[in-house]
């Protein structure tokens, strides 16, 4: 693509975004909100014990195998408070559709948060002894899953097979007319064919009958062990790549403004949200009033452009457990480096740091449990 296409896509989208300031209390709850989730995952990925850290960790506090996908927790409990507080702020209908279902420690510690989950499942109490139950319970085999499934409370995506988050999403705003269905989508997932193709899901999209979807595109970089495409193109490449999908980009670096500058990248989101659903309610406006579209604006003579979001990588380092946290921020137990490389997405040490070694020996298949001695060996 020439750079006059470049500069002109440049200039057509780069104003996407209002000054839209938000009060410091509010920062300040979403920001309390991000941190607990963020604690409660990390507790389910690595504890059994001590959750509120009460007492110094010993060995026998950390579970004794490891397993999750730390990488994608940050971006899934960042955009959830932030859905919450535009809900609130706007009495607005949001729902949110968690590709990257792998996280689910990120939405089960929200529901948590919430009494959500307790509503459904009594023994999560949000007191510590259902707060032990959480982080024991986490992926553990008839309690809580390691992906958001159907027995996850509220969850309408099930989160193993990668690729139908964005179809779903547009499944769930049809026929609903006032409510914003947010889709947080992995730059993993997006590389899927499902959901290359969902993005042309707006052709479908009658905003006079139909509710809203708002993609979030999460660019942590890397689809586990791997570089993602879409985090390796320039913010001018995305924008028309979307824009050529009929979505209109607002980036928020996240990855930027991390850390001390945390409050910075609380504004942007807020800002990128409140443009988005102002983005959406016109839109809707302008199709429910019937107006002729040459009256209705400017936008009358280009294609109707709906509001996205891509996210930048937000990857807080892990110091819940200070006997890993150090080599963490370099490495991780086997020397390799963990902070803006794939070994960040999983758990980031070796499971167990323990003398009484859980067995890592493959179990048997269950069926095998029932097969009689004189069926034949499974192949
Ligand atoms: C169709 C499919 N292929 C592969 C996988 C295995 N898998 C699980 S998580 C993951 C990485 C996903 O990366 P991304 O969408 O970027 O999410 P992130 O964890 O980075 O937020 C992969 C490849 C899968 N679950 N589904
Ligand atoms: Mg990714």
């Amino acid at each position: 693509m020439s750079s006059a296409v470049f500069n002109a896509i440049e200039r057509a989208t780069r104003d996407v975004a209002p000054a839209h300031a938000i009060e410091e209390d509010s920062v300040a709850a979403v920001d309390a909100q991000f941190r607990a989730a963020n604690y409660l995952s990390v507790a389910q990925l690595y504890l059994r014990d001590n959750v509120l850290l009460r007492e110094p960790l010993r060995r026998e506090h950390i579970k004794r195998r490891l397993l999750g996908h730390w990488g994608t927790v940050p971006g899934i409990t960042f955009t959830y408070a932030h859905l919450g507080l535009l809900a609130r702020d706007f009495d607005e209908s949001v729902a949110l559709v968690v590709g990257p279902g792998h996280g689910a420690p990120g939405v089960l510690a929200n529901l948590w948060l919430e009494d959500a989950l307790v509503a459904h499942l009594p023994t999560y109490t949000r007191d510590l002894r259902g707060m032990t139950q959480l982080a024991r319970d986490f992926s553990w085999p008839r309690r809580l899953p390691s992906h958001l499934t159907a027995s996850t409370p509220g969850a309408m995506h099930e989160g193993g097979e990668l690729g139908y988050s964005l179809a779903h999403a547009f499944g769930m705003a049809f026929d609903d007319p006032d409510t914003i269905v947010a889709c947080l989508i992995g730059d993993g997932e997006a590389e899927t064919g499902p959901l290359a193709a969902a993005w042309q899901s707006t052709a479908f999209l009658n905003p006079a009958r139909d509710g809203a979807v708002l993609p979030i595109l999460h660019l942590n970089g890397y689809k586990l062990s791997g570089p993602t495409v879409l985090a390796r193109r320039s913010p001018v490449e995305l924008r028309a790549l979307l824009l050529a999908h009929g979505f209109e980009a607002y980036f928020v670096d996240a990855a930027a403004s991390s850390g001390a500058n945390r409050a910075s990248a609380h504004h942007e989101m807020a800002a990128a949200l409140r443009w988005a659903r102002e983005r959406i309610r016109s839109i809707q406006l302008d199709a429910r009033t019937g107006m002729p579209p040459e009256h209705v604006s400017e936008r009358a003579n280009s294609p109707r452009t709906w509001p996205a979001i891509a996210l930048g990588a937000f990857f807080p380092t892990i110091t819940l457990v200070p006997s890993y946290s150090d080599a963490q921020k370099t490495s991780d137990a086997s020397g390799q480096f963990v902070t803006g490389a794939p070994r960040h997405q999983q758990v980031q040490a070796r499971s167990p740091p323990c003398s009484d070694r859980f067995s890592t020996r493959r179990l048997p298949h269950p069926a095998t449990f029932t097969r009689s001695r004189s069926s034949p060996a499974r192949r």
